[in-house]
């Protein structure tokens, strides 16, 4: 309490002098508040619904909206947003929040689709990026990170010097939407008390005014709950839960294996949070995404997340991804993802979506519009007439209203189960036939005022409902088939009216009892009786789904049909609906309107029986995307032969290194041959070593440390030796570099005594490890070579390196310092729009051009007019299989979208994200084929395709890039 009060007036004490701040504001009541139960917005109880989306892996400021919009419209309140370090400091002081990394714009596009903000801005993020969301440079700064050390506080402080004022001024009350403020990621690993309350210190002094929070791991109960009221503890502490595992191959048989994955409560005084909810996974054993999809299908979301809600009462949730993304550039960490970050999330990475979302839907709506699930305590539960099905209750202390979580007993069964549950709430007691089919769970509500409607209780779950049109208008629905039952309280018998299906009601005693089955939609009047009308539609999970509900709670708009309803206004009897349409269909919309329309168009609609109104919506325009022709082909690799020139190269000789890993090199102690010790981060780094031959030498031992799936290749005196698998985060537990070194006999005859020899090494970076463990071994583990020798040879190497251009100073800070890395041709901008090619042999295509080892380039380009008003959402797909001996870095538009190879991943689609792509214009498409061996077969047939294609979708302004050549 002392502490809280002291932080209290450290905080006023900070934020009084700052001119710029409104002192009406500072002074006023703080506008997010928390207790037991739930958050506080402006005194209001909210349940936060917070979907997991990164700015960092849409690198399109224009689609973000597309996306949140998505989001928000997926019945989430909130997004949880990762702000990652590394994307925005190239070199330590330097910072930039500008185009692709304005987050400023992304926080106010997220305010204005209607969402709050949970804010994470580390400094350490893990998020499967590069290094965790450390920059590449901190691998250079001594002591070690996630601590309290003098090197690392410096520098991270001054990460959140520049990232938490720009979060503080979208805080709520502020004119923005934050509403939280993420200390660290999973900091159980750790005990640095002084460092974790230090970020808070930071985040208060820069005028953080919302609950802080942390995201403990997996089963909580480390430091956030022991230290609970000592230095480092958090306001509302949350836990991080992944039941389902990442076991995406074995989709159809896991179940939970990781857990109950009930959220933990930490604190007394805060509400239960599931900071992170597993709500997609990671790929590692390269099933494909689509198979993680399945992993965590609405199957597993209807019993883990209902279950969550009604066992432990959370009411702040946040899923992980709502939308993952894509690792464009050198964003990924090697050991566990590749290039997309699609990670089976609602949301596609190609912005499409999919059956979780239709969950997400119907659980999101649920929360948003049943208010007393804001304040609940456990409860007894209705009894049940078979032990299979088992129930689970809370009720809200104060308005009496009961929640019932209805599934079975053993969370393995998959039978189909029915009983019948006797349930006593406030207006009485009542039985009601549940079925749960298989691996279901549904949450049932009793004793709830709902609109102007007394639901006393239903074995139906609530999708939505609103008051629109003089009347209400609720969507309940179950699983198809099954029984359903729902009881009002009335003064006196109502009037009910069939519309639609086939529903049966008796009144007695005030209630109006209706039974039914589950199917299609079905629809009931219902007026008189004491109370304003009720319209009653009765769906299923299929049918709830296509229903919409946007509008502001005083004129709500509910939509059946079309893909996505972003929005609606209501002006002048007529209604307006930004909506997206994959496909012609029927349209229907409850609102306080007689006309509509859809975008631009006007529609022709009729009045229902249902007094909704009803029309139809056209589909998108085909489109036909354009064959790619026209190749130009050049090969590279000029830093094999001996004569090349690299008197620019930095020279590789330093004997220190911040690295725990110390190298073994002779003649002791050094050099370092790291790569970040020479400012070189991402990409592909080269190396030329000189020595004098004796003629001796019998072959080359060399080590490199790539990170999960890179390779070296090896050249001595313009001849090709070989190539390698890099060392791996394995060998840093280890001690020992693995998978060992690559020995490369020398050919007789090569070297001739007293003559220099020129060895090249080329060594791929797969990304930087991450720092889960805290532990520098793991996160400063070097990249680039770590050993080299020539046995049979006693002489010393003298070696140079080269890297990214620029290093650590960027020739284009727009793209970034993630996109590209040391090639010949990405150092002399190949990969750019504008670059010269004319020049190039003609290749007619690359597919089944034979591979040399080395790095060849291949470039073309292609026209787009995509029609207006449409979302075509563009990929790049190569057939066939690829010789494992090849890779390829993907450049569109000189932006890198993509890593392809045999061995690096399933991936074989590429997201092209509109924006980068000019949807109305000339593309650029250039490729960095690197091969490690002669092999007959090129990368195979490369193609554009439609992953979809919609009527409507946002605007998307082409993000601003420099073309060939660079100023600097
Ligand atoms: C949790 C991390 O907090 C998050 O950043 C991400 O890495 C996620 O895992 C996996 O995608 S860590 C949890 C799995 C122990």
């Amino acid at each position: 309490m002392l502490r809280k009060v002291l932080t209290v007036l450290v905080t006023l004490l900070v934020l009084l002098p700052m001119p710029l701040r409104d002192p009406a504001v500072a002074a006023a009541a703080p506008r997010v508040t928390y207790d037991h139960h739930s958050l506080m917005i402006d005194g209001r109880r909210v349940v936060v619904q917070a979907a997991e989306v990164h700015y960092f892996r849409l690198p399109s400021p224009g689609l973000w909206r597309d996306v949140l919009e998505k989001i928000r419209a997926g019945g989430f309140n909130a997004i949880s947003v990762y702000f990652d370090w590394a994307y925005h400091s190239p070199k330590p002081g330097v910072y930039d929040f500008t185009g692709v990394r304005d987050v400023d714009r992304f926080l106010r596009t997220a305010e204005r689709a209607g969402l709050y903000v949970i804010a994470r801005p580390g400094p350490y993020i893990n998020a499967e990026t590069t290094g965790g969301g450390f920059p590449g440079w901190l691998k250079n700064v001594p002591g070690r990170a996630r601590s309290s050390d003098a090197g690392f506080t410096e520098a991270y402080r001054d990460w959140l010097h520049h990232i938490n004022p720009i979060i503080a001024r979208h805080q709520v009350g502020h004119g923005g939407s934050v509403i939280l403020y993420n200390a660290e990621n999973e900091y159980a690993v750790s005990t640095d008390a002084a460092y974790m309350q230090d970020i808070q210190d930071q985040a208060r002094a820069d005028g953080v005014d919302v609950p802080i929070t942390t995201n403990d791991c997996c089963d909580a109960g480390s430091w956030s709950s022991t230290w609970a009221e000592g230095p480092g503890a958090v306001q509302i502490p949350g836990v991080d839960d992944y039941p389902q595992s990442f076991d995406c191959a074995n989709a159809e048989t896991v179940w939970g294996p990781w857990g109950e994955g009930t959220t933990e409560r930490l604190r007394d005084d805060a509400p239960v949070f599931a900071a992170e909810y597993q709500a997609g996974a990671i790929d590692g054993n390269d099933a494909g995404y689509d198979r993680c999809r399945e992993l965590t299908g609405p199957a597993y979301m209807k019993y883990f997340y209902k279950s969550n809600l009604l066992v432990s009462g959370a009411t702040l949730f946040n899923y992980y991804m709502g939308f993952g993304g894509t690792n464009w550039g050198f964003l990924a960490q090697p050991n566990d993802v590749y290039t997309s970050y699609d990670y089976g999330a609602a949301v596609t990475e190609a912005r499409g979506l999919t059956a979780k979302y239709d969950e997400f839907k119907r659980q999101g709506y649920f929360l948003q519009a049943v208010a007393p699930l804001a304040k609940t305590d456990p409860t007894a539960a209705p009894t049940t007439d078979n032990p299979a099905i088992g129930v689970v209750a809370r009720a809200n202390p104060d308005t009496g209203t009961r929640f019932a979580l209805v599934r079975h007993a053993d969370r393995a069964a998959t039978t189909a189960d029915t009983a019948t549950l006797s349930w006593t709430v406030p207006d009485g007691t009542y039985s009601l036939p549940v079925q749960v089919k298989g691996r279901d769970a549904h949450v049932l509500v009793g004793g709830y005022d709902m609109g102007g409607q007394r639901l006393a209780a239903s074995s139906s779950e609530i999708l939505t409902h609103a008051f629109v049109g003089g009347r209400d208008v609720a969507v309940l629905y179950g699983t198809a088939g099954s029984t359903g039952a729902t009881i009002l309280r009335y003064s006196a018998k109502p009037r009910v009216t069939v519309l639609e299906g086939d529903v049966r009601s008796t009144y007695s005693d005030g209630n109006l009892r209706l039974d039914y089955t589950h199917e299609r939609l079905a629809r009931v009047l219902i007026t008189g009786g004491g109370r304003r009308p009720l319209l009653l539609l009765l769906g299923t999970d299929e049918t709830a789904a296509t229903f919409w509900r946007t509008g502001t709670d005083a004129e709500p708009v509910l939509v059946r049909g079309t893909s996505l309803v972003r929005s609606t206004a209501v002006d002048g009897g007529t209604v307006r609906l930004a909506a997206d349409t994959a496909e012609a269909g029927e349209v229907e919309v409850f609102a306080e309107a007689s006309r509509l329309r859809v975008g631009d168009a006007e529609v022709r609609v009729t009045r229902t029986p249902s007094g909704s109104l009803l029309g139809r919506v056209p589909g998108p325009r085909e489109v036909r995307l354009p064959a790619l022709r026209g190749w130009r082909v050049r090969d590279e690799t000029p830093e094999a032969t001996p004569g090349f020139d690299d008197s620019s190269w930095r020279r590789a000789d330093k004997t220190t290194t911040e690295s725990p890993m110390k190298p073994p090199m002779k003649p002791e102690p050094g050099p370092v041959l790291y790569a970040d010790d020479y400012g070189f981060h991402y990409g592909d780094v080269w190396y030329r070593g000189r020595f004098t031959a004796t003629g001796a030498e019998t072959a080359v031992a060399l080590n490199a440390i790539t990170g999960r799936r890179g390779r070296y290749l090896v050249w001595l005196d313009g001849r090709y030796l070989g190539s390698a698998a890099g060392g791996t985060e394995a060998d840093a537990d280890a001690g020992t570099p693995d998978p060992g070194p690559g020995r490369f006999a020398i050919p007789a005859g090569l070297l001739k005594p007293g003559r220099q020899a020129t060895l090249a090494v080329l060594v791929q970076n797969m990304g930087h490890n991450d720092d889960w463990t805290a532990d520098d071994n793991r996160f400063k583990q070097p990249r680039g070579l770590v050993a080299a020798a020539v046995e049979g040879s006693a002489a010393s190497i003298a070696w140079k390196i080269q890297g990214a251009r620029g290093g650590e100073d960027l020739p284009d800070p727009v793209r970034g310092p993630l996109n590209t890395g040391g090639l010949y041709g990405e150092r002399s901008g190949w990969h750019l729009p504008g670059y010269p090619d004319r020049s190039w042999d003609e290749a007619g295509s690359p597919a089944d051009r034979p591979l040399a080892p080395g790095v060849t380039w291949y470039r073309t380009g292609f026209r787009l007019d995509l029609p207006e008003g449409q979302d075509v959402s563009v990929g790049l797909r190569f057939g066939g299989d690829i010789p494992a001996a090849a890779r390829v870095v993907v450049y569109l538009n000189g932006w890198n979208v993509g890593q392809y190879g045999g061995g690096i991943g399933p991936q074989k689609e590429f997201v092209l994200p509109a924006g980068l792509l000019r949807e109305h214009g000339r593309n650029t498409l250039a490729l960095a084929l690197t091969a490690t061996e002669r092999a007959s077969g090129g990368p195979g047939p490369i193609g554009l395709f439609a992953y979809g294609n919609v009527r409507g979708g946002v605007t998307v302004p082409d993000v601003p890039a420099p073309s060939y050549p660079l100023a600097r």
